[in-house]
């Protein structure tokens, strides 16, 4: 397969350790005379820019956080002033507020670049047409992949996401040879279109997966039932989007785009760098980001890294799919949720309706995540009548939308009947594992 930029990824390795130290170099200054909170954090270690050498001091400079982003909520860390920036996009935080981020020009350019390269990798053409199905707006999905096959000349049809039937008729009328959405999306496209038995209509060749772990099992059921080549597309807004990384014809491993971005992998417990092919949590330093410039991110995601060449010829370093988190963020239907933005919900809405002990219950029926919610009411509420109950159980379901993006089915359940722990509660029932 041909490749867009063989001199960026081809690179020796010792040339391309060469081009992140210099660039590496370069950001610490820029970072550290214009965030305050990466200075703080050099200042707090005793460390100057002048220290960092290069990438082998690395692991001297201290980590970030998704905290970090609602701390400076929602233009604090932004390394150039507004009137530079182009684009912002934002994801879910802990709580309430969503974490925001920002692009300049050339970050467009920069990340465009990146989603290009995984598509000439498998193939995409300035002949194809590519479906963007990944949710526009303020999630990364959409516009990532949008300015990636844009990029390449592709013709782009930017459907976003939801209406099934017509993503379905667009395809086929459409001659649409690559499609780019969620696993759990294209394993529901695949249904339907078999159901509809219209898979001889389809031109398909290529789906550009990502934005949720998904098993080589999905990937046999969604290449059998769309007649692809399903691949992995892997990224966070914090460090770019989709695009950080993403694998290649062989699908063995997501390469990271190192000239851009230096992945680690550190014990989540002790913070200490694991060698090469450890499983852990993956770090990332983004080194040509211009707009919002990160160090030692702690994404929570966890996977190894895998430093045998590729047949493909690409130098730079796969990561695997990421198995896991080391915190408690779900995934739902693509949407990233942390319970306690469902408790931060439940306590604004409550009054003294309901009790504090509630539980989330996922599953995935029809390769859809399900998504409930248990709630138990007080003593006093649950007396009340049939009508108050399903009116409270409403508005909790619109405040859910609200904060997250996508529904939920609210259930308030009897006093005492869901299960206390011994230890902490459980607040999550997650069915899903094995079904995908
Ligand atoms: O999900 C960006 C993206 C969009 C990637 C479209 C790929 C395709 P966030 O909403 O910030 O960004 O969520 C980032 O999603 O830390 C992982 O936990 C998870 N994730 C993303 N891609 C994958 C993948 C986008 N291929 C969070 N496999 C990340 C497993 C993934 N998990």
């Amino acid at each position: 397969m041909p490749i867009l930029n063989p001199q960026m990824e081809c690179i020796s390795r010792s040339e391309l350790k060469k081009l992140q130290s210099e660039r590496l170099i370069k950001q610490v200054k820029k970072m550290y005379e214009r965030v305050e909170c990466f200075r703080k954090r050099m200042d707090e270690k005793g460390l100057k820019p002048e220290d960092i050498h290069g990438v082998d001091d690395l692991h001297l400079l201290p980590f970030s956080y998704k905290q970090d982003l609602r701390d400076y909520y929602p233009f604090g860390l932004f390394a150039e002033p507004l009137s530079n920036i182009v684009r912002t996009h934002a994801s879910s935080g802990t709580t309430g507020k969503r974490i925001v981020v920002g692009y300049t020009k050339n970050d467009l350019d920069m990340w465009a670049e990146c989603v290009a390269r995984m598509m000439t990798a498998l193939g995409v053409t300035k002949d194809d047409v590519v479906q963007v199905s990944y949710g526009y707006g303020l999630f990364t999905g959409g516009f990532g992949a949008h300015g990636g096959a844009e990029k390449i000349g592709a013709l782009v049809v930017p459907m976003s996401s939801g209406n099934t039937a017509l993503q379905i008729q667009t395809m086929i009328d459409f001659g649409v040879t690559v499609l780019c959405c969620t696993p759990s999306y294209a394993m529901y496209l695949g249904e339907e279109v078999e159901r509809l038995g219209v898979k001889d209509k389809l031109k398909l060749r290529v789906g550009i997966l990502g934005a949720e772990p998904w098993t080589e099992n999905m990937r046999k059921k969604i290449e059998a039932a769309l007649g692809i080549k399903a691949c992995d597309i892997y990224g966070l807004s914090e460090v770019l989007g989709p695009g950080v990384s993403g694998e290649c014809e062989y699908q063995s491993g997501m390469h990271v785009w190192e000239d851009n971005f230096i992945p680690e992998i550190i014990d989540p417990d002790t913070g200490e760098v694991l060698p090469l092919g450890a499983k852990g949590e993956l770090v990332f330093t983004s080194l040509t980001k211009e707009a919002f410039p990160i160090i030692r991110y702690r994404t929570r995601d966890i996977c190894s890294l895998i430093a045998e060449p590729c047949k493909c010829g690409r130098t730079h370093l796969r990561m695997s799919k990421p198995t896991g988190r080391t915190d408690d963020m779900l995934i739902i239907r693509g949407v990233n949720v942390f319970p306690s933005q469902i408790e931060e919900v439940l306590l604004k809405v409550s009054g003294n309706k309901i009790t504090p002990n509630y539980q989330i219950v996922l599953d995935r029926v029809n390769n859809t995540d399900t998504f409930d919610i248990n709630v138990e009411m007080s003593e006093a509420f649950f007396r009340d009548d049939v009508k108050s109950i399903e009116n409270l159980e409403k508005t909790i379901v619109n405040q859910l939308r609200s904060m997250l993006g996508i529904g939920a089915k609210v259930h308030l359940v009897n006093p005492q009947t869901i299960v206390r722990s011994e230890g902490k509660a459980k607040r999550v029932i997650d069915n899903r594992k094995g079904k995908i």
